[in-house]
C-alpha cells in the first residue's frame, strides 16, 4: 500500500477537464462483470494540454481508446489508484474504456457488489472508482445513460437512474435495459440494481400535475412490509412541496431495499438504495422507533433530490452543505408529522450523546473539515447533526419566512451546480439583507462552545441583566479559537410561571426594541457574538426566572447560575416545552454527578426527595403529552455523565444510574404500575403520535419496574411479553425481563429467538439486546454469539448490533481487566480485511481512551498500537487509530 495521503481543503483546484456525457454498458456475470464506458471530455480552459488523471481502484483495464483509436501501453500510465493520459488531445474528445470487475468478491460494499444474490451499487463518497476509471469527484457533473445486460432468470429486474428508454431480450436467456438520466449528476449519485425483486407500486401527483410512479423494490416475501415506507415517501413528497415549494422532477422514483449496506441509505438520483432495516416494517416485526426512523430516512433521501442532487457539493469538504441541510429538513419533516418537542428532545439527545464526545476527542473536526485521509471517515455526527444545528440557527435568526427566502435564492442561483458552504451562507445573507458577523466560524471551528450566563435583577431600575461569556475549547490542530455567533433564545418567567412581555433590551450601549408588529413578544433571540457580553432587559417589574437557550437555539454547553429551585420552577412552568425537559435534565445531571462523587468516596447513596417528587409530579400530570413524560422521566445516559467528569469512571456512573433507577422504581412503584395498566396498546397497531406516546410511557414505566428484584414485577413483564400484539411492546417487555440474569431471562430470550429466527432484522434486535447487557462478564456471551449461526461478520447490520451494541455498554466494554478492549481489537482486525468502512466505525469506540484512568488507558492504547502495527491495514482504520493515538 502507498503511504496514506492527507487531502486538504486549501489545496482544492478546479479540474482540468470536465465530462459532458457518460455512456455506461454493464455486462453482469457470475465470474466477471465487464464495464464499458464512453465519455465525452472537454478541457476547462480551451487549448489546455494538462494530463487527464482518472481514479480507479481494484479494476482490470481491458482497453482504452481516444476518439476511437486504441491506446497502446506507453500512451498512458497505470498504477494502483490512477490511470493517467499524459497528453490527451486538445479540445473535446471521446474516451472509451473497458474494465473488468468482480462484484461477487467485493465485501467492502462500495462500488458494485452483490447482496443476497442481487447486484447493487454504493458510490458515495469514492466508490465509483471501483466500477470504472473516472474523475471521481463531485464537481464533475455529466449526463448519463446506462445499459445493463444480464441473465434474465437470475436478474429479471434491471434498474438505473432516470427513465427506462429501451429494453429487450436475447436468445440464450439474457436481457437488457437502457436507462437515461436527463439531469447532470456527479458520479457518486450513479446507481445500478439487478436482481430478483418485486415492487410495491403507487403514484404521486405533484402540485403542478406531474404523475410520478413510485416503486419500492424488495424480495417478493418482503413487499407486504413496505407499506409504511410508501406512506412515508408520499408524505415527504407532499411536505417538500408545502414547506419549501420543491417538486419532484422525473416521472419515476425507485427505492430498493438491500440487506447488506454500510450506512442507512443512499440518495442516488431517482434510484434510492436503502439498508432494508430502514424500509421493511410490520407491526409485529418493527418497533415504533423503527417506524419513526423509516419515516425520517425515507424523507431524508427524498429531500436530497434538491439538497444534494440538483444542487450538489463542489468537493467532499462541503459534505455538510448537503447533509447538514438535509438532516435539518428531515428533522423538520418528522416534527411536523409527530410531536415537535419530542423530536427536538430526541435530536438534542443524539447531539449530546454522540456529537459532543466527538467534538471533545481526538477526532474533533469542524462541520467543514480541513483535511481527511479517507472521506468515508467524515460521514460523522459532526457533519450531519452539528451541521443540521448550524442550518437551524439560520432559521432561528431569520425566521421561517426569511429562511425560506434564503432557500429560494439558493436554488435560483445554484440549480445544476456543485457549490460550497459559503454559497449557502451568501444566499441566506443576500436574500435577507442581514449582517451575519462571524457566523461562518461555525463551519471552520471545531469544539463545542461553552457559554456561561449570570443574571441579576435591579429592583429599582426594573432591569434584568444577562451576562454571557463564551469559550471554545482547543481541539486537534486548533489550539486558539475566536468567539462565535451564538443565537440565544430567551424568555422570562414571572412568579406565577407565565412569560413576561418583553419590550426592550440594552445592548452595546443602545436600546433595542424587541416588539414586532405590535404583537406582545414573549421570547427573543439574543445575538451573542463576543467573548463577554451583557444584555439588559428593561421594564421588568419583578425578579424573573430566565428560560435560556429555548428550543436549544445553538449547539453549545450552557452553564447558568440558575439554582435548583429555579430549575424545578422551570420544569413545572416553562412555556417552552423543550426547556421544561432540559431543566429536569440539568437537575438530573447535577444529582448524578454528586452521587458519583459520593460513590467514589464510598459514601452511602441517598436520593434527594425533591427529585423524586419532581419526577412524580411530571409522571402523574394528565395535562402533559405522554411521550414528553417518557422523555422527562428518563435519566441522562451514562455516556453523557462520563463526559462531564475529569476522569470518566464507568463503574461509578453505572452504579449511580442503577441506584437512582431502582430507588425511583421502588418509591414510585404504584405510580409506575398504574402507568403500565392505563396505557396498554389497543389491539390494532397504529403509528401515530397518540398511540406511540402511550406505548412510550408504558414501556418507560415497565423498564423502571424491571430494575426491581420483585417476583410480582417479573410476572407482570412476562404477562406483557406474552400478550404483546406488536414488536414495540414485545421487545420492551423482553428488555425489562433481561435486566436481571437468571432462568427467566434465558428462557424468554430463547423463546424470542425461536419465534423470530427467520426474520434477520428481528434477530438483530436480539443480538443487540444481549450485547448491550450490563451483566458482569458479558464479553464471554458476546464472543459466543459471534459463532451463532445467525451471525455474519460480513453483514454490517449484524456487526452494528452485536459489536456496536457491546461497545455501547460502558461497564463491559470498559471492563477493568481489558477484556472488552481485547475483544474489540481482535474484531477490528478481522473486519478490516472484509469491510474497512465498518471496521473503521468500530475502531472509533477506542478513540476516547484518554478520558479513562491510567490502567484502562494502558489497556486501550495497547490495542490501538496492535491495530496500527498490523499488516495491510486499511486507510480507513489507519486514520482513526492514528488520530486516536496522536
Ligand atoms: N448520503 C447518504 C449517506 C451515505 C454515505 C456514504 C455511504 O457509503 C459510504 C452510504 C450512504 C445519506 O446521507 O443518506
Ligand atoms: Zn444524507
Amino acid at each position: 500500500m502507498d503511504a496514506p495521503k492527507e487531502i486538504f481543503l486549501k489545496d482544492y483546484k478546479s479540474p482540468d477537464y470536465y465530462f459532458d456525457t457518460v455512456d455506461l454498458r454493464f455486462s453482469l456475470g457470475e465470474e466477471k462483470t465487464i464495464v464499458a464506458s464512453k465519455i465525452t471530455v472537454f478541457p476547462r480552459v480551451e487549448g489546455s494540454s494538462a494530463p487527464l488523471v482518472l481514479d480507479g481502484v481494484d479494476l482490470k483495464l481491458i482497453s482504452i481508446k481516444v476518439d476511437g483509436k486504441e491506446l497502446k501501453e506507453g500512451d498512458y500510465h497505470l498504477d494502483s489508484r490512477h490511470l493517467t493520459l499524459p497528453s490527451p488531445p486538445q479540445g473535446k474528445f471521446t474516451l472509451e474504456i473497458d474494465t473488468e470487475i468482480q462484484p461477487q468478491n467485493n465485501t467492502s460494499l462500495e462500488g458494485l457488489y452483490k447482496s443476497s444474490g442481487n447486484f447493487c451499487t454504493q458510490c458515495e463518497a469514492e466508490g465509483f472508482r471501483k466500477i470504472t476509471f473516472y474523475q471521481d469527484r463531485p464537481d464533475i457533473m455529466a449526463k448519463y445513460t446506462c445499459r445493463i445486460e444480464a441473465d434474465k432468470l437470475l436478474y429479471p429486474v434491471l434498474l438505473s437512474n432516470g427513465n427506462l428508454i429501451e429494453q429487450g431480450t436475447f436468445e440464450g436467456g439474457k436481457h437488457y435495459a437502457v436507462w437515461e438520466d436527463p439531469f447532470k449528476k456527479p458520479c457518486y449519485l450513479f446507481a445500478l440494481v439487478a436482481g430478483q425483486l418485486e415492487s410495491r407500486d403507487d403514484t404521486f401527483v405533484t402540485r403542478s400535475g406531474r404523475k410520478v410512479a413510485l416503486r419500492i423494490w424488495t424480495p417478493a416475501q418482503d413487499v407486504p412490509k413496505t407499506a409504511h415506507a410508501m406512506y412515508s415517501l408520499k408524505a415527504a413528497m407532499k411536505w417538500d412541496e408545502d414547506v419549501f415549494g420543491l417538486e419532484y422532477d422525473l416521472d419515476l422514483f425507485n427505492v430498493v431495499a438491500v440487506p447488506d449496506f454500510n450506512m442507512g441509505a443512499m440518495e442516488n438520483k431517482s434510484l434510492n438504495i436503502f439498508n432494508s432495516k430502514l424500509v421493511l416494517a410490520s407491526p409485529e416485526t418493527a418497533s415504533d422507533a423503527d417506524y419513526a426512523a423509516i419515516l425520517g430516512v425515507i424523507g431524508h433521501e427524498y429531500f436530497h433530490n434538491w439538497t444534494g442532487n440538483r444542487v450538489t457539493c463542489r468537493d467532499w469538504f462541503q459534505l455538510s452543505l448537503k447533509e447538514g441541510l438535509t438532516v435539518f429538513r428531515d428533522q423538520e419533516f418528522s416534527s411536523d408529522m409527530g410531536s415537535r418537542t419530542v423530536k427536538r428532545i430526541a435530536d438534542v439527545s443524539k447531539l449530546r450523546n454522540y456529537q459532543f464526545p466527538q467534538d471533545a476527542g481526538p477526532m474533533a473536526h469542524p462541520v467543514r473539515p480541513h483535511s481527511y485521509i479517507k472521506m468515508d471517515n467524515f460521514y460523522t455526527v459532526t457533519v450531519y447533526e452539528k451541521g443540521a444545528e448550524v442550518v437551524r440557527m439560520y432559521k432561528t435568526l431569520l425566521g421561517t419566512q426569511g429562511f425560506r427566502k434564503g432557500m429560494d435564492l439558493y436554488f435560483k442561483r445554484h440549480d445544476g451546480q456543485a457549490v460550497t458552504c459559503e454559497d449557502f451562507f451568501a444566499a441566506m445573507k443576500d436574500a435577507n439583507g442581514v449582517d451575519f458577523a462571524n457566523f461562518l466560524l461555525w463551519y471552520s471551528q471545531a469544539g463545542t462552545p461553552v457559554v456561561k450566563v449570570t443574571s441579576s435583577y435591579n429592583a429599582e431600575a426594573h432591569t434584568f441583566s444577562l451576562k454571557f461569556s463564551q469559550e471554545v475549547p482547543p481541539t486537534p490542530g486548533q489550539p486558539v479559537k475566536e468567539p462565535m455567533f451564538i443565537p440565544v433564545a430567551v424568555g422570562l418567567l414571572d412568579s406565577s410561571g407565565k412569560d413576561m412581555i418583553l419590550s426592550s433590551v440594552y445592548h452595546n450601549g443602545t436600546l433595542q426594541s424587541v416588539a414586532s408588529n405590535n404583537q406582545p413578544v414573549l421570547s427573543t433571540v439574543l445575538r451573542v457574538t463576543k467573548k463577554e457580553e451583557e444584555f439588559v432587559f428593561c421594564d421588568i417589574f419583578e425578579r424573573p426566572i430566565p428560560s435560556l437557550l429555548r428550543g436549544y437555539s445553538a449547539p453549545v454547553r450552557l452553564e447558568s447560575d440558575l439554582s435548583d429551585s429555579d430549575l424545578f420552577f422551570l420544569l413545572a412552568h416553562d412555556s417552552d416545552e423543550f426547556n421544561r425537559w432540559e431543566s429536569g435534565q440539568v437537575l438530573a445531571r447535577k444529582l448524578m454527578l454528586s452521587l458519583v462523587a459520593d460513590f467514589q468516596q464510598s459514601k452511602p447513596l441517598t436520593l434527594n426527595p425533591k427529585f423524586v417528587q419532581g419526577l412524580k409530579s411530571i409522571l402523574c400530570d394528565p395535562s402533559l403529552d405522554k411521550e414528553f413524560i417518557a422523555k422527562a422521566i428518563t435519566l441522562p445516559g451514562e455516556g453523557e455523565i462520563m463526559d462531564m467528569m475529569e476522569v470518566a469512571d464507568p463503574d461509578a456512573v453505572h452504579a449511580v444510574r442503577t441506584f437512582i433507577r431502582k430507588e425511583l422504581a421502588s418509591q414510585l412503584k404504584s405510580e409506575f404500575l398504574s402507568t403500565v395498566e392505563n396505557n396498554r396498546s389497543s389491539e390494532e397497531y397504529v403509528f401515530d403520535h397518540p398511540n406511540m406516546s402511550g406505548r412510550a410511557l408504558k414501556n418507560t414505566a415497565l423498564a423502571y419496574l424491571g430494575s426491581l428484584e420483585d417476583t410480582e414485577i417479573t410476572e407482570l413483564a412476562l404477562h406483557e411479553y406474552k400478550t404483546a400484539t406488536n414488536m414495540t411492546d414485545q421487545f420492551a417487555a423482553l428488555s425489562a425481563i433481561s435486566q436481571k440474569p437468571g432462568k427467566t431471562r434465558d428462557d424468554v430470550l430463547a423463546d424470542f429467538y425461536t419465534k423470530w429466527q427467520h426474520n434477520y432484522l428481528v434477530v438483530n434486535k436480539w443480538f443487540a439486546l444481549q450485547a448491550m447487557s450490563n451483566i458482569p462478564g458479558n464479553v464471554e456471551n458476546v464472543r459466543k454469539l459471534l459463532n451463532h449461526p445467525a451471525f455474519d461478520l460480513r453483514n454490517p447490520n449484524k456487526v452494528y448490533s452485536l459489536i456496536g451494541g457491546f461497545c455501547g455498554s460502558p461497564v463491559n466494554f470498559h471492563a477493568k481487566d481489558g477484556s472488552g478492549y481485547k475483544f474489540l481489537g481482535e474484531i477490528v482486525l478481522q473486519l478490516d480485511k472484509l469491510n474497512p468502512q465498518v471496521a473503521s466505525r468500530m475502531v472509533s469506540a477506542f478513540s476516547r481512551w484518554r478520558r479513562f484512568d491510567e490502567s484502562r488507558q494502558t489497556l486501550a492504547k495497547q490495542q490501538l498500537e496492535t491495530i496500527m502495527s498490523a499488516n495491510g491495514l486499511s486507510e480507513n482504520v489507519f486514520e482513526i487509530a492514528l488520530k486516536s493515538l496522536a
